[in-house]
């Protein structure tokens, strides 16, 4: 019988391999676990109780807040704040810095995170998830400030997201490989399910909404032209596979290969996806499974951060299915 491991136990067994890792970021991890665990048992009963359907509030990304949208929001700020681990916080839900009140004790780590992705698939019972990524605080003391929730992907010290799916997934890494874990809901725990996730070099499946096509610039038109040719050599054509949520796309992406996509286009040049709490952690997550991400010009973990919403374009996956994005984006490829 398979060694039956909880999240908990895992976290703490590989403690140590964090550098300069106390207890403080394990609590952290296992916190978010709680959380997340929060969130499941009302989405999972979402379409039993008067929570569906929209609140008619709009948010900072301009998308219609759907009742769960606020509740997971109220639930990752509520649980994360009271662990005494962070300094500051920045959601898609909340416009501005989420403090840690002054009552509450104030720890070293930052935390950036997208309550529930996919939110517009709440009503339809598609897959929906959540997000985090977790950095340490540059500032020395005293509540966070914006100075710490500004930094490239490449100072995050964790990222993980949750897909609350057929089964709900819990996937996270410190650096030292990707790991998933199953909730078990008769038990309540998530369990090692997935342990040292490596994505395929290259996959043969891609995954972007075509209805935009016409917006595309050409070389992207050419690009995705060029996965859709026959030619058995290259593995083509690939299938096209599209969720409508980041998450269940990214996690199909993870495990099977190929390429996400959502470019930037005519009518929204940035695309639509945020680059702190939604590309940052999942270029983090993908690059430790030995995938790549990028704008289509540069690495996504390389991009200093400006502003708390701001969108980046976004090409992650296999490494190779992303390299050869990038040359087709900067017009280097030949068809
Ligand atoms: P479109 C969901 O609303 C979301 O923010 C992401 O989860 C998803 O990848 C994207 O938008 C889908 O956008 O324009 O294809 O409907």
């Amino acid at each position: 019988m398979q060694r039956i491991i909880t999240i908990e136990r895992f976290i703490i067994e590989r403690e140590h391999e964090i550098p300069g890792a106390t207890g403080e970021f394990s609590k952290l991890l296992t916190d978010l676990a709680l959380a997340s665990k929060i969130v499941w048992r009302e989405v999972s009963k979402a379409g039993l109780v008067d929570i569906i359907g929209s609140t008619g509030k709009v948010n900072i990304s301009g998308d219609v807040v759907q009742k769960l949208d606020e509740f997971a929001n109220e639930i990752f700020i509520n649980v994360m704040q009271k662990g005494g681990h962070l300094c500051v916080m920045a959601s898609e839900e909340s416009k501005g810095l989420i403090e840690i009140p002054d009552e509450l004790a104030k720890g070293k780590y930052v935390l950036v995170f997208d309550p529930l992705d996919g939110s517009s698939n709440i009503d339809v019972n598609v897959s929906i998830g959540s997000i985090f990524g977790i950095f340490r605080r540059v500032t020395t003391s005293g509540k966070g400030t914006e100075r710490d929730i500004l930094q490239p992907g490449r100072n995050l010290v964790a990222a993980g997201y949750i897909v609350y799916g057929s089964s709900t997934i819990f996937v996270y890494t410190t650096g030292n490989g990707v790991h998933g874990f199953t909730l078990d809901p008769s038990i309540g725990e998530f369990l090692l399910s997935h342990e040292n996730i490596r994505i395929p070099k290259k996959g043969d499946i891609y995954s972007v909404n075509e209805g935009y096509y016409e917006r595309w610039d050409e070389n992207m038109k050419r690009f995705i032209n060029y996965l859709k040719a026959e030619d058995k050599a290259t593995g083509r054509p690939y299938k096209l596979r599209y969720v409508g949520t980041l998450v269940a796309d990214f996690h199909r992406t993870l495990l099977y290969g190929g390429i996400f996509m959502y470019p930037g286009d005519k009518k929204n040049p940035e695309g639509k996806l945020r680059l702190l709490y939604e590309a940052a952690p999942l270029a983090y997550v993908v690059e430790k499974a030995g995938g790549r991400a990028s704008d289509g010009f540069r690495n996504i973990l390389d991009i200093e951060p400006t502003s708390l919403h701001q969108r980046t374009p976004l090409f992650i996956g296999s490494e190779e299915d992303v390299k050869l994005a990038e040359k087709f984006i900067q017009g280097k490829a030949e068809d």
